[in-house]
């Protein structure tokens, strides 16, 4: 018969290689270590911490999919999806801040930028010393991001870009700003420009008043006839493939991310079931709290498993963005599931601060919501299989 063991139903770790597994310990030392003690105080004031990117850095957690010549680790991208499982088990907001950098900047500046464009901001982003930031939706167009209105114009030494992108995570204390843009030039397509903070018009006014995901810092980025070189433009994409590309990496390390946000849930509701008594027994002597506990041990390995196919599929370079969004959408809707029945386990104390699971669950609607909201990736998958499109 075969061992099992409760916190890894389905033996995840005997599938991974030895590099994957060091990988995801030292992420998860770091986020134990570093992270969880500053969190509830982060979350609770909005706490703005720029060099939380300088310890990944250091921890080579930024960019690790990115080639060591530009200061990533090389790694695959199951090593990155254990990364992003590591940090979300602390704070979804943490990961954003880890995957924003990883996926959404340095992976467009090393795949569709030019050799003196990767020379400049890899290695400064791998290390933490620069912050990223990615702007693709607009007040008014978010699930449709062919609606942008932001515009680049030509001029004799550039472009000239006007326009505002709004919820982007790590905006306001951002050094490095990758802006999608149409572009006049180019026939009206979306091509990708790198900004600089300090650029004289560029703004980017932080998002206040949110209740989820209040540990990453979102702003808006107003771009006011913003004048930028030739050597703004990413070279090598155009159309809305060149974003899109970006997202896929950035949803499928969400896959994991969000299943570590729901593990912490799951192994936190059990422990309370287990150190609380109600009715002369534990509470997780009962049926209906023992019921909720094996489905999220069932969500959570099954979600776990088709993150981790996928993941070995990208690192063939044979994962279809139909796959990305199934584990998206399923792990994000099933993560907010359970953070909300965790909630509930805990009764009264589930809304305090101190038990996290209320965090991880506000945090989650977030999470749900970015990158895709459940319904837009079912629409994708609608469409993906019927050959019927369902969006307009
Ligand atoms: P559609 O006609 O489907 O496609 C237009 C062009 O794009 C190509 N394409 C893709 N390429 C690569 N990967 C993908 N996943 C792709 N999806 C589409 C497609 O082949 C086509 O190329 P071409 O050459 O033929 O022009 O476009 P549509 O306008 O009908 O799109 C519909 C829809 C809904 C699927 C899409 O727009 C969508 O996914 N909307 C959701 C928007 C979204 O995800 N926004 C995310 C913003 S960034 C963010 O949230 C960061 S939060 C990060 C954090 O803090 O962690
Ligand atoms: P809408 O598109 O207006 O959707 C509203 C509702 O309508 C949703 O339920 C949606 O599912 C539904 N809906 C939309 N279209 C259809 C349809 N055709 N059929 C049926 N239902 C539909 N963006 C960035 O570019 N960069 C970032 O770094 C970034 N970070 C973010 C951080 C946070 C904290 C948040 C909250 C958002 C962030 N976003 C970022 C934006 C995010 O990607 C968008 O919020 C998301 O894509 C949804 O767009 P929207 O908010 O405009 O909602």
């Amino acid at each position: 018969l075969g061992r099992f063991e409760w916190s890894d139903p389905l033996r995840l770790d005997d599938q991974l290689t030895e590099d994957e597994r060091m990988i995801a310990e030292s992420a998860r030392a770091y986020a134990q270590e570093k992270l969880q003690p500053r969190v509830t105080e982060a979350f609770e004031t909005e706490a703005v911490e720029p060099e939380i990117f300088r310890e990944m850095g250091e921890m080579g957690l930024l960019g690790v999919t990115v080639p060591e010549e530009y200061g990533g680790i090389g790694a695959g991208y199951v090593s990155y999806g254990l990364v992003a499982r590591e940090v979300e088990r602390v704070d979804s907001g943490y990961r954003s801040m880890m995957s924003v950098q990883s996926s959404l900047v340095m992976y467009p500046i090393y795949a569709y930028g030019s050799e003196e464009q990767r020379q400049k901001y890899l290695p400064k982003l791998a290390s933490g010393e620069f912050i990223g930031c990615f702007g693709l939706t607009e007040p008014d167009a978010g699930s449709d991001p062919a609606g942008m209105k932001t515009r680049a114009v030509k001029t004799d030494s550039g472009y000239r870009l006007t326009g505002s992108k709004m919820w982007i995570s790590n905006a306001p204390i951002a050094d490095v700003f990758v802006i999608w843009a149409k572009s006049e030039a180019h026939g009206g397509k979306i091509r990708g420009f790198v900004l600089e903070k300090g650029m004289k018009g560029l703004s980017a006014p932080k998002i206040g008043n949110k209740m989820s995901l209040r540990a990453s810092v979102t702003g808006e980025v107003v771009m006011d006839n913003v004048e930028v070189g030739e050597d703004a433009l990413l070279p090598h994409v155009e159309g809305l493939k060149g974003p899109f590309g970006c997202l896929n990496r950035a949803r499928y390390g969400i896959s994991w991310g969000a299943m570590g946000a729901a593990e912490a849930c799951w192994h936190a509701a059990r422990q309370y079931g287990l150190d609380r008594t109600q009715f002369n027994r534990p509470l997780a002597q009962t049926q209906l709290y023992q019921k909720k506990l094996a489905d999220m041990m069932t969500e959570i390995s099954l979600g776990l498993q088709a993150s981790l196919r996928v993941g070995r599929l990208m690192d063939e370079a044979n994962a279809a963005p139909e796959m990305i969004s199934i584990v998206k959408r399923n792990n994000c809707g099933k993560a907010l599931d359970i953070a909300r029945m965790a909630r509930d386990m805990h009764g009264g104390n589930g809304i305090s601060l101190e038990f996290q699971v209320i965090r991880h669950m506000v945090n989650l609607e977030t999470v749900n919501t970015y990158e895709g909201t459940h319904d837009v990736h079912a629409l994708i998958l609608g469409r993906a299989q019927t050959g019927l499109q369902a969006f307009f």
